[in-house]
């Protein structure tokens, strides 16, 4: 097993089916990953062709049932898988979040039982891969202002709009899209090959180098009245779809922290300066030993939201307070990391600097840092600051 941090003995309390998908994440990443990411962030492309592979080890929709392909474990091993992807790149765990919790999830939620035979199995293999759109350009924040429109049209639906910062959306089979039907936002499943459906790849990234992001465009879409997701209606639809990616996304800021602490720990132990390893100095010491105690924390709630969604207890409060802590506790972590590598922390030699980078996205994306904030400081106030 690589390295991990278990001062509190949580991964001691894996059974062994866990322990042996936590192990085969684990290797997919360091075999089949690890060896081309630097390239990839380099050249701002994502391969593509492991896809199918995520798909045949299971890690694709995996909490979903297997009677439509999929691998049925429970939101332990789930995020365990969520862990070690993001442990790689934060593009690897953003390919399995959107295709899993952002795709699969609303067709199997609320999806016609033709439609989830049609794409689960598909899907799940990673032979068809998919996109969610939700935000727009000028409503990120705010979805429920969207202004993408369905409208009714012969035997279907006429789309207008467009969608930005789409992750996989110029590589996706498939997208789902949320648009309003007369003034209620509804689901609708738009298959690439549509006429009037364009993608445009966002270039100039800094962060998620190594992810596909793009702008979707709907110009008179007309898709047939089977591709409305018939359970999909209102915002809440959409929200919690996203309650699925946030709790991967809280998993997956471990293993970012993971990598970023590891990497700093090992430095510290090598480079020399006064005559002496870099680690006997108090204040490297101080740096490493808030690092772990602060990863120790989010291991402690992502391990808690497992068993409270496992057992149907959770509510989406505690998965944005997960999201917020744990993505914030890895964008700090990676500025300890990059700081104790000091000028070696900057080049791409090393895995710090790449994370550091992601995770200035991860912070934005399914709700920025203030959102969630906000939902909290809602919950515990009863007084909704978005009204
Ligand atoms: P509000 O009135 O609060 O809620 C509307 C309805 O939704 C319900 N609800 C939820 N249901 C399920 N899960 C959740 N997490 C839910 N949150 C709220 C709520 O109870 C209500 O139900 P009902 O029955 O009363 O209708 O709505 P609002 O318009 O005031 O907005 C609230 C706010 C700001 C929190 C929400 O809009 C929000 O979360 N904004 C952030 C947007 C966001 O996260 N976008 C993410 C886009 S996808 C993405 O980033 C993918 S990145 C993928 C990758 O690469 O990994
Ligand atoms: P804005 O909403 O304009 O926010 C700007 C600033 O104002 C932020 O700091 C925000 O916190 C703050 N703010 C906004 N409202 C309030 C408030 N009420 N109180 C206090 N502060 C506030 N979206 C998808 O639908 N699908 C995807 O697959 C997807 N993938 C993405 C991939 C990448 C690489 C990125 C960068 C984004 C992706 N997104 C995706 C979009 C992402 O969800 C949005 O960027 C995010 O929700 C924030 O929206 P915004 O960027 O428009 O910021």
């Amino acid at each position: 097993m690589s390295t991990t941090l278990d001062l509190y003995k949580m991964y001691e309390t894996l059974s062994a089916e866990e322990r042996q998908i936590w192990q085969s994440a684990q290797n997919f990443v360091e075999k089949e990953f690890m060896p081309s990411i630097k390239e990839h962030h380099r050249n701002a492309t994502f391969p593509a062709e492991i896809i199918p592979t995520l798909g045949k080890l299971g890690f694709l929709g995996s909490q979903l049932p297997e009677e439509y392909g999929c691998a049925g474990v429970n939101n332990r091993s789930y995020g365990l898988i969520m862990q070690e992807l993001e442990r790689g790149d934060s593009s690897l765990r953003s390919v399995a979040s959107v295709q899993g919790a952002l795709v699969m999830y609303p067709i199997w939620r609320y999806g016609s039982e033709e439609q989830k035979k049609h794409w689960l199995p598909q899907l799940a293999s990673g032979q068809k891969i998919g996109c969610f759109g939700l935000t727009e350009p000028d409503f990120g924040s705010n979805p429920s202002g969207m202004l993408t429109t369905a409208k009714p049209h012969k035997d279907g639906y006429l789309i207008n709009g467009s969608k930005m910062w789409i992750t996989n959306g110029s590589i996706a089979d498939v997208a789902v899209v949320w648009a309003k039907l007369d003034g209620k936002i509804h689901g609708f499943l738009v298959p690439k090959e549509t006429p009037g459906f364009t993608s445009t790849e966002v270039k100039g990234k800094f962060s998620l180098r190594a992810s596909v992001t793009s702008e979707l465009s709907f110009d008179d879409c007309f898709i047939p009245k089977n591709n409305i997701l018939p359970e999909g209606r209102g915002l809440k639809a959409p929200l919690s779809c996203l309650s699925q990616a946030r709790y991967g996304i809280a998993w997956g800021a471990i293993g970012s922290a993971l990598a970023t602490y590891h990497c700093a720990l090992e430095y510290s132990q090598t480079r020399i300066q006064f005559g002496k390893p870099i680690a006997s100095f108090q204040l490297i010491q101080q740096q490493l030993v808030t690092m772990a105690s602060d990863i120790t924390h989010a291991q402690l709630l992502a391990f808690r939201l497992a068993e409270l969604k496992d057992n149907g207890e959770f509510h989406p409060v505690m998965i944005s307070l997960a999201k917020r802590n744990n993505v914030s506790m890895a964008l700090n972590t990676a500025r300890s990391a990059r700081n104790i590598l000091a000028a070696n922390g900057i080049v791409d030699e090393y895995p710090i600097m790449r994370h550091l980078m992601n995770l200035e996205t991860v912070i934005t994306y399914e709700g920025t840092h203030e959102i969630h904030t906000l939902i909290l400081g809602q919950h515990l106030t009863g007084v909704s600051a978005f009204e």
